[in-house]
């Protein structure tokens, strides 16, 4: 069993309709977390979130580069870019958190992607490896212990984010089964052995909850 300690926090990565079931970017499953996302977080007294926040000419989105469809590839200037279905435009239904997340005691929204020119899986730095988003110094400076992520998607937003927190020295902690995963060409077997190799934890609810 692991036990919750008051400085541990439950970071839940992009929990919005979207990625949800009749989602633009629907994640097989992401509806059949939240229950369990639910029960998590009764554990902990600090509870951060992320929200994918596009705006609707994103460089993510196929739809703004001329003869692509999703999940293709393109070169930009930081690297490889995963095109996506449009999704998570702000303002948008799509980009809400699910109404379904019971977790009042939350006190930080961390959007992400909202320049246009740079993707943000990652809830610490976007793209280009450069632009925080100011987390990293967020638990700092609260003198937050352990990280316990749990959300959506396993393979993309999940893994950037736990692996930036690793490499900012964090003691991370990937929940499993509180995930779903996009897995498109085997992204999902590529982020567990990035995560692994980073020293990111992988557990299972249970673990936690008994
Ligand atoms: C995500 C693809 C594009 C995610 C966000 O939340 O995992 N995936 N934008
Ligand atoms: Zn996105």
């Amino acid at each position: 069993m692991i036990e919750i300690e008051p400085e541990d926090v439950l970071l839940i990565v992009d929990v919005q309709y979207d990625f949800l079931p009749n989602g633009s970017l629907a994640v097989a499953g992401g509806d059949e977390i939240v229950p369990l996302i639910n029960q998590l977080a009764k554990k902990f007294k600090h509870v951060v979130l992320t929200q994918d926040w596009h705006p609707a000419d994103h460089v993510s989105f196929a739809s703004q580069h001329e003869g692509k469809t999703p999940f293709e590839t393109v070169e930009l200037d930081y690297g490889t870019q995963v095109l996506w279905p449009d999704h998570c435009v702000w303002n948008t239904h799509g980009a809400e958190i699910s109404r379904d997340l019971d977790v009042p005691q939350a006190q930080l929204i961390i959007r992400k992607g909202y320049n246009r020119g740079i993707d943000s899986y990652s809830g610490f730095q976007e793209a280009d490896r450069e632009t925080l988003t100011g987390l990293a110094g967020y638990l700092n400076e609260r003198d937050i212990g352990r990280l316990f992520v749990v959300g959506l998607a396993t393979d993309f937003c999940v893994a950037w984010t736990a692996l930036d927190a690793a490499a900012g020295g964090f003691d991370v902690t990937v929940i499993e089964d509180a995930t779903r995963a996009i897995d498109s060409n085997g992204s999902l077997e590529q982020a567990w052995t990035d995560m692994t190799d980073a020293g990111v934890e992988r557990v299972q609810s249970r673990e936690i909850l008994g």
